[in-house]
Parts: C-alpha cells; sequence; structure tokens
C-alpha cells in the first residue's frame, strides 16, 4: 500500500491488517536524540501542550503517556528522553526510561530530523530488533529535493522497518498519516485506559512540566538542566487549584540567577507558568514557588531519587 502525501513520499509496506470488531490497544514509543521533536510531535498529535518543548535538548526527563483513540483502537504514545551519551547520572537516568519504554512497548516509533546526517541513526536502523517506524521530521525545514535525497538514503533500511514517514508538525495530513499507521500496528488488546483521557499522567505531574518548561524559556543555557522542580502541594478547591512548588538548583548563584534582579525573573517564570496549568485545567490557579539550594541534587543517586527521578537498580 502506498499512501499520497504532499511530498509523494511516504514509504509504507505493512498490509492492512483487515476489519476487526474488537479493540486495539498498544504502547508505542517516541525515540530519538534529543532535540528531534518528539514531545513536539506528540503534543500536536493530541491537541494539547502536555510534553515539555524547548529548542534546548534534553527537555524530556521522565516518561510521559499520551493517548490517542483512532476509532476502536487505543494507541498510547510513550514520550522519552532523548538518548544521548550518558556520562552524568541524570543522563544515565534518562537513558534508562528510554530503554525501558522500548522494552516494554508494542512498536517504536524512530524520530529522525531530516536535517541531521543518517549515520547518527545508523546503529538502531541495522540492529532494532523490535517493529518500528522510522519518522523523518521537521520536513519543513528542508527543500523538496534534499528530502526526497533523504528519503532515498534511508531506504536503504527498508527490509527493516515497517513504514518510512516524513513528517513535520507544520502539516498536519502527516501526522494523520503517523496516526494510521500506527493504529494498524496495534494489537488486539482491551482499552489500557478510559478512552476519555489525554493523559494517565496526573494533574500534579503535568502541572511539573509546565513549571519546568516557563524554566528552560527563561534561563540560559545550563542552568535548567541543573534545576529541577517539585510540587509540594497540589489543592483542587471548587474554584482556584492551589499549589506550591519549589524549584531547586544546585548552586546558591544559580538561586540568584532563578529569582533575577527585584524578583522579576522569578515572577515571569511563574506567570508564565500559571497561564499554562490554567488553560490546560481550565481553572484559575494560584501559584507560589520557592527556590532552594540542594548541593549537588543532579550528581547523587540518594537525591536523584528523592527528586522522584526513581533508578532501577
Ligand atoms: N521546524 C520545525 N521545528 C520543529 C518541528 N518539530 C519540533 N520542532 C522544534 O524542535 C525543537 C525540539 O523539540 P522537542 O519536541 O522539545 O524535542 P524532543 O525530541 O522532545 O527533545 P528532548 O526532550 O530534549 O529529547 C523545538 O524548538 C521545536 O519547536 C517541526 O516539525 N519543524
Ligand atoms: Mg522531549
Amino acid at each position: 500500500m502506498n499512501l499520497e502525501n504532499p511530498h509523494n513520499t511516504l514509504i509504507e509496506k505493512t498490509e492492512s491488517q483487515g476489519v476487526c470488531d474488537s479493540t486495539k490497544a498498544g504502547f508505542a514509543a517516541v525515540l530519538g536524540r534529543p532535540n528531534a521533536g518528539k514531545s513536539t510531535f506528540l503534543n500536536t498529535l493530541v491537541g494539547e501542550k502536555l510534553a515539555l518543548v524547548s529548542h534546548k535538548a534534553n527537555a524530556t526527563r521522565k516518561r510521559m503517556n499520551l493517548i490517542l483513540m483512532e476509532g476502536k483502537t487505543q494507541i498510547v504514545f510513550v514520550d522519552t528522553p532523548g538518548i544521548h551519551t550518558q556520562e552524568k547520572l541524570l543522563n544515565q537516568y534518562m537513558l534508562q526510561e528510554a530503554l525501558k519504554a522500548m522494552s516494554d512497548c508494542d512498536l517504536l516509533l524512530f524520530l529522525a530530523p531530516v536535517t541531521d546526517k543518517i549515520h547518527f541513526y545508523e546503529e538502531f536502523l541495522n540492529n532494532a530488533k523490535k517493529p518500528h517506524i522510522v519518522l523523518l521530521t521537521k520536513t519543513d525545514s528542508v527543500p523538496k529535493e534534499e528530502l526526497l535525497k533523504t528519503i532515498k538514503i534511508y531506504e536503504k533500511y527498508q527490509k527493516n522497518y515497517q513504514a518510512l514517514i516524513p513528517v513535520s508538525i507544520k502539516d498536519l495530513g502527516s501526522l494523520k498519516r503517523v496516526v494510521e499507521v500506527v493504529a494498524r500496528l496495534m494489537p488486539p488488546n482491551p482499552y489500557y485506559y478510559d478512552p476519555e483521557i489525554l493523559s494517565p499522567n496526573t494533574t500534579k505531574d503535568i502541572a511539573k512540566e509546565m513549571i519546568r518548561e516557563a524554566l528552560f524559556d527563561n534561563l540560559s543555557d545550563e542552568l535548567p538542566y541543573e534545576s529541577d522542580v517539585q510540587i509540594t502541594l497540589y489543592k483542587e478547591k471548587p474554584h482556584i487549584h492551589h499549589i506550591k512548588a519549589t524549584i531547586v538548583v544546585h548552586k546558591t548563584s544559580q538561586k540568584g540567577m532563578v529569582i533575577g534582579k527585584g524578583g522579576a525573573t522569578l515572577k515571569r517564570i511563574g506567570r508564565e507558568a500559571r497561564l499554562k496549568i490554567e488553560s490546560f485545567v481550565r481553572q484559575k490557579v494560584f501559584l507560589e514557588i520557592f527556590v532552594k539550594v540542594i548541593p549537588s541534587w543532579c550528581k547523587e543517586r540518594e537525591s536523584l531519587k528523592k527528586m522522584g527521578y526513581n533508578f532501577e537498580d
């Protein structure tokens, strides 16, 4: 079967599994290097900004599940941290999260920006044992001829993948095609989650990601990586959600940067985060943010565990 798209470039090898009366459900892990566009892709699919997106790498730290219904098929997309070198402890945790998602899922979606050289991906393309589809992302950032050339290069691996689909978040049709292909590859199963919900992650988890996103957007490059957010109170009152959060950094100088001159930076972070959370929970939010120094929080296994990054020993 060969579906059309604006670039006429979807290469798909799977045949339709036919109409089935019973439901299908499965997990599709979204993998790729940092900054490949994994979280953006998923947010655009579900139409809500649930996963943290940033132009800075290493935005996603923990797996986040986003649920999409396609007819009688429930697809649980698993957003994962970007796969990269792992000399730092937090990176090791992030790699572990990605590998866990990979082993638990039914299908892998491997995202490779069309602007990257294929050599970054050859190891995966050669050796991946799980059924996978390759998504060439950010196609809007290259001319059509370059996209076609890149597709030719990837076709060398077509024996291994189920489909190769060029995508851009600016082309909703390309995302729809991904959903169709993924839905077809999901196994017969009862639904894992209530079909009405978008994510089984709690509102508290999502609020935390939204505050982290505001931090990423307002701080210079290295700092976000060395900071984190803890939610110390999440109370849903009749007309308002009351949230207390603590931004954790590991040096006193970083605390100063988060607070900013006369508290200006922290105020901006708080305002941005509050607006994001309010638009998600569709309620007023009262958000209080504190800043705390915990030396070396991201360098020691025990401190990481306290922050909610649970290593599998
Ligand atoms: N031009 C263009 N930019 C995109 C597209 N998809 C994502 N981006 C940008 O790529 C950057 C990284 O996006 P993320 O979704 O945070 O990437 P990620 O793969 O989740 O990154 P990590 O969580 O760090 O592993 C952001 O600046 C996005 O706006 C796309 O289709 N086209
Ligand atoms: Mg991400």
